[in-house]
């Protein structure tokens, strides 16, 4: 008959108990956690694994990884195979807000903790998962309209804006939207012109940018990029429509990834607003203090701050992503 994980679990429990086992051979017992990653498609993505695997090393936690390539039912059927092995904590990076509430209804009944990195779910029932750490992301989309609002104080005439947004229906995207256009709807001169998502990639964010180019050629002022990979994209669009990116055109994005800071360098971008993929250490705090029986607070939020491109070369040397 074999035994599996959680019965063998009560079983040394039950010897360590009865003086059979000592404590520390429990003890020495390797948390699992089951980390079900969005996909690679930024320099942020990448830096967010690397510091995700890297914790865990670090903090003696056994980590089992996939990553979705941006798909929902990728990262529904990772969560599924979590509960399957019986891991002692699930944690993940929503790729989109909605439609998670059956399977972390499934993790409950299984009586698997669930922690939310990175991005929220929009579910009403907040029972479902024990804490959501990450960014305010209204709060960097604010950081933007902000510098663009002091950039253009003295600009009379329209500025003519030109959006690439994150992923569709994702957390980030919804939300640096909203932080922005609360911002900037305070003065009508401020017009979004054109609005769409470049997926967060390099590709996409290139190919969006070309066709707004085509749209409005010489009209646009700014692009107001999700996030700094479609920002370097729409960069190489700019440059090959023979226009000057940071000069031509104001060019504003967020996540602080190496890539903007040497844009910046590169007198290419004109700022980028933080967004820090550097949540190991803290998730797996969380994870320990979870298993520890310790309460966590709903809502853990990262302080970040905002780089315009003349601070950035002093700044790159010190950038840890
Ligand atoms: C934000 C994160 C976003 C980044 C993108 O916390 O979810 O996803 O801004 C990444 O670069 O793809």
């Amino acid at each position: 008959m074999t035994m599996n994980r959680r019965t063998l679990t009560s079983a040394m429990a039950a010897a360590a108990v009865a003086g059979l086992l000592p404590a520390s051979v429990l003890a020495q017992k390797k948390l699992v956690l089951g980390f079900a990653q969005v996909g690679a498609e930024s320099e942020w993505r990448t830096a967010n694994t690397e510091s995700i695997k890297s914790a865990a090393k670090d903090a003696g936690i056994e980590l089992k990884f996939s990553d979705a390539q941006q798909k929902q039912e990728n990262q529904i059927k990772a969560i599924r195979s979590y509960i399957a092995q019986k891991v002692d904590v699930i944690a993940f990076s929503p790729v989109v807000e909605s439609g998670w509430d059956t399977v972390l209804r499934e993790a409950k009944a299984a009586k698997i903790p669930v922690v939310l990195t990175d991005r929220a779910v929009n579910s009403k029932d907040d029972t479902l998962y024990v804490t959501f750490m990450g960014s305010d992301f209204v709060e960097e989309g604010r950081k933007a309209g902000r510098w663009l609002v002091e950039k253009m104080k003295d600009q009379k005439g329209d500025v003519n804006i030109v959006e690439l947004q994150g992923t569709v229906g994702s957390a980030p995207a919804i939300d640096r939207k909203k932080g922005f256009e609360e911002i900037i709807k305070a003065d009508p001169k401020f017009k979004i012109i054109r609005s769409q998502t470049g997926d967060f990639t390099r590709a996409k964010g290139k190919e969006v940018m070309e066709a707004f180019l085509k749209a409005e050629g010489k009209k646009i002022n700014v692009l107001f990029a999700h996030n700094d990979d479609m920002a370097i994209g729409a960069i190489q669009a700019i440059e090959e429509a023979g226009l000057k990116p940071a000069k031509d055109i104001t060019i504003i994005s967020i996540d602080g990834v190496k890539g903007a800071f040497e844009a910046m360098i590169a007198g290419k971008l004109n700022v980028t607003v933080e967004c820090s993929p550097l949540l190991g250490p803290q998730l797996m705090n969380a994870v320990k203090d979870i298993k520890a029986g310790k309460t966590l607070p709903k809502r853990i939020v990262t302080e970040e701050g905002i780089f315009p491109m003349e601070v950035a070369a002093k700044e790159f040397p010190s950038r840890k992503y």
